[in-house]
Protein backbone atom coordinates (compact mmCIF):
# COMPACT_ATOMS: atom_id res chain seq x y z
CA UNK A 1 0.00 0.00 0.00
CA UNK A 2 1.12 3.55 -0.58
CA UNK A 3 0.34 7.10 0.42
CA UNK A 4 -0.13 10.15 -0.81
CA UNK A 5 -0.73 13.89 -0.09
CA UNK A 6 -3.76 15.65 -0.98
CA UNK A 7 -4.63 19.31 -0.07
CA UNK A 8 -8.19 21.19 -1.03
CA UNK A 9 -6.98 24.36 -1.71
CA UNK A 10 -7.91 27.44 -1.03
CA UNK A 11 -10.75 28.11 -3.81
CA UNK A 12 -12.00 24.43 -3.33
CA UNK A 13 -12.61 25.74 0.75
CA UNK A 14 -14.30 28.84 -0.04
CA UNK A 15 -16.40 27.30 -2.64
CA UNK A 16 -17.58 24.54 -1.07
CA UNK A 17 -15.97 21.37 -2.37
CA UNK A 18 -14.01 19.91 0.96
CA UNK A 19 -16.96 17.65 1.19
CA UNK A 20 -17.68 16.70 -2.68
CA UNK A 21 -13.23 16.13 -2.96
CA UNK A 22 -13.47 13.63 0.17
CA UNK A 23 -16.22 11.78 -0.90
CA UNK A 24 -14.77 11.37 -4.34
CA UNK A 25 -11.72 9.79 -2.50
CA UNK A 26 -13.59 7.89 -0.36
CA UNK A 27 -15.65 5.91 -2.85
CA UNK A 28 -12.77 5.17 -5.09
CA UNK A 29 -11.65 2.89 -2.24
CA UNK A 30 -8.88 5.26 -0.59
CA UNK A 31 -8.35 5.38 3.25
CA UNK A 32 -8.05 8.57 5.09
CA UNK A 33 -4.96 8.19 7.41
CA UNK A 34 -4.87 12.14 8.18
CA UNK A 35 -6.69 14.73 7.86
CA UNK A 36 -7.24 18.70 9.25
CA UNK A 37 -7.85 21.77 8.25
CA UNK A 38 -4.73 24.65 8.37
CA UNK A 39 -3.24 28.19 7.03
CA UNK A 40 -0.60 27.70 5.29
CA UNK A 41 2.47 30.08 6.64
CA UNK A 42 4.62 32.00 4.04
CA UNK A 43 7.41 29.80 5.73
CA UNK A 44 5.70 26.43 4.81
CA UNK A 45 4.16 27.08 0.94
CA UNK A 46 8.29 28.09 0.03
CA UNK A 47 8.44 24.86 1.30
CA UNK A 48 5.93 22.55 -0.09
CA UNK A 49 6.57 24.44 -3.61
CA UNK A 50 10.11 25.09 -3.32
CA UNK A 51 10.61 23.59 -6.61
CA UNK A 52 8.98 26.45 -8.65
CA UNK A 53 10.91 29.48 -7.16
CA UNK A 54 11.74 31.66 -9.33
CA UNK A 55 9.19 30.81 -11.84
CA UNK A 56 6.87 33.62 -12.89
CA UNK A 57 3.92 31.99 -11.32
CA UNK A 58 6.16 31.63 -7.90
CA UNK A 59 4.40 34.80 -5.99
CA UNK A 60 1.55 34.54 -6.84
CA UNK A 61 0.91 30.51 -5.98
CA UNK A 62 2.20 30.98 -2.33
CA UNK A 63 0.17 34.44 -1.96
CA UNK A 64 -3.11 32.10 -3.01
CA UNK A 65 -2.25 29.28 -1.30
CA UNK A 66 -1.51 31.40 2.19
CA UNK A 67 -4.49 33.55 1.46
CA UNK A 68 -7.44 31.38 3.01
CA UNK A 69 -6.99 27.51 5.42
CA UNK A 70 -6.52 24.82 2.93
CA UNK A 71 -7.96 20.94 4.15
CA UNK A 72 -4.51 18.61 4.03
CA UNK A 73 -5.03 14.84 3.96
CA UNK A 74 -3.42 11.52 3.73
CA UNK A 75 -4.87 8.88 1.43
CA UNK A 76 -3.98 5.32 1.54
CA UNK A 77 -4.44 2.92 -0.91
CA UNK A 78 -3.10 0.27 -4.07
CA UNK A 79 -0.71 2.47 -6.24
CA UNK A 80 -2.42 5.84 -4.59
CA UNK A 81 -0.30 8.10 -5.90
CA UNK A 82 -0.95 8.05 -9.80
CA UNK A 83 -4.56 7.07 -8.59
CA UNK A 84 -5.57 10.09 -6.76
CA UNK A 85 -3.44 12.59 -9.80
CA UNK A 86 -5.43 10.98 -12.19
CA UNK A 87 -8.67 11.47 -9.96
CA UNK A 88 -7.54 15.16 -10.03
CA UNK A 89 -6.71 15.50 -14.09
CA UNK A 90 -4.13 17.83 -15.67
CA UNK A 91 -2.77 20.69 -13.67
CA UNK A 92 -4.73 23.39 -16.26
CA UNK A 93 -8.35 22.48 -15.43
CA UNK A 94 -8.87 23.28 -19.33
CA UNK A 95 -6.61 20.50 -20.33
CA UNK A 96 -8.35 18.46 -17.79
CA UNK A 97 -9.82 15.12 -18.65
CA UNK A 98 -13.48 14.92 -18.37
CA UNK A 99 -15.35 14.28 -15.20
CA UNK A 100 -11.93 14.24 -13.35
CA UNK A 101 -11.66 16.87 -10.38
CA UNK A 102 -9.80 19.86 -11.94
CA UNK A 103 -12.16 19.64 -14.86
CA UNK A 104 -15.25 19.72 -12.86
CA UNK A 105 -14.38 22.64 -10.11
CA UNK A 106 -11.77 24.90 -11.81
CA UNK A 107 -11.46 26.87 -14.94
CA UNK A 108 -7.69 28.85 -14.68
CA UNK A 109 -4.76 26.75 -13.65
CA UNK A 110 -4.04 29.05 -10.78
CA UNK A 111 -7.53 28.48 -9.26
CA UNK A 112 -7.32 24.25 -9.75
CA UNK A 113 -8.99 23.59 -6.84
CA UNK A 114 -6.74 20.44 -5.32
CA UNK A 115 -3.35 19.25 -4.99
CA UNK A 116 -1.60 15.96 -5.07
CA UNK A 117 1.84 14.60 -4.52
CA UNK A 118 3.37 13.52 -7.92
CA UNK A 119 5.81 11.00 -7.10
CA UNK A 120 6.77 8.81 -4.46
CA UNK A 121 9.56 11.31 -3.39
CA UNK A 122 7.08 13.91 -3.46
CA UNK A 123 4.49 12.32 -1.10
CA UNK A 124 6.88 11.39 1.61
CA UNK A 125 7.85 14.74 1.59
CA UNK A 126 5.02 16.57 1.20
CA UNK A 127 3.31 14.32 4.22
CA UNK A 128 6.00 14.93 7.23
CA UNK A 129 5.79 18.88 5.66
CA UNK A 130 2.62 18.80 6.81
CA UNK A 131 1.45 15.87 8.83
CA UNK A 132 3.65 14.94 12.46
CA UNK A 133 3.77 11.07 12.96
CA UNK A 134 1.10 10.63 15.41
CA UNK A 135 -1.27 12.27 13.19
CA UNK A 136 -1.41 10.09 10.46
CA UNK A 137 -3.65 6.94 11.80
CA UNK A 138 -2.92 2.86 11.20
CA UNK A 139 -6.34 0.95 11.22
CA UNK A 140 -8.04 -1.19 8.93
CA UNK A 141 -11.15 -0.47 7.15
CA UNK A 142 -13.53 -3.25 7.43
CA UNK A 143 -14.60 -3.15 3.60
CA UNK A 144 -11.04 -3.44 2.45
CA UNK A 145 -11.48 -6.92 0.87
CA UNK A 146 -14.10 -5.71 -1.36
CA UNK A 147 -12.37 -3.34 -2.49
CA UNK A 148 -9.20 -5.15 -3.63
CA UNK A 149 -9.07 -8.55 -4.77
P1 LIG B 1 0.53 20.23 -10.11
O1 LIG B 1 -0.24 21.01 -9.06
O2 LIG B 1 -0.40 19.60 -11.10
O3 LIG B 1 1.51 19.26 -9.52
P2 LIG B 1 2.79 21.93 -10.73
O4 LIG B 1 3.52 21.23 -9.64
O5 LIG B 1 3.46 22.02 -12.06
O6 LIG B 1 1.34 21.30 -10.96
O7 LIG B 1 2.45 23.42 -10.27
C1 LIG B 1 2.02 23.69 -8.96
C2 LIG B 1 0.87 24.66 -9.02
O8 LIG B 1 1.33 25.89 -9.54
C3 LIG B 1 -0.27 24.24 -9.95
O9 LIG B 1 -1.20 23.40 -9.32
C4 LIG B 1 -0.86 25.55 -10.34
C5 LIG B 1 0.33 26.49 -10.35
N1 LIG B 1 0.87 26.63 -11.71
C6 LIG B 1 1.61 25.75 -12.40
N2 LIG B 1 1.93 26.22 -13.60
C7 LIG B 1 1.37 27.44 -13.69
C8 LIG B 1 1.33 28.45 -14.69
N3 LIG B 1 1.92 28.28 -15.87
N4 LIG B 1 0.63 29.58 -14.42
C9 LIG B 1 0.02 29.77 -13.22
N5 LIG B 1 0.02 28.85 -12.24
C10 LIG B 1 0.69 27.71 -12.47
MG1 LIG C 1 3.29 19.52 -8.52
Amino acid sequence: MERTFVMVKPDGVQRGFVGDIIKRFEQKGLKIVGLKMLQISQELASKHYGEHQGKPFFEGLIKYITSSPVVAMVLEGKDCISLARGMMGATDPKKAAPGTIRETFGIDIGRNVIHGSDSAASAAREISLFFDDQELMCYELSLASWVYE
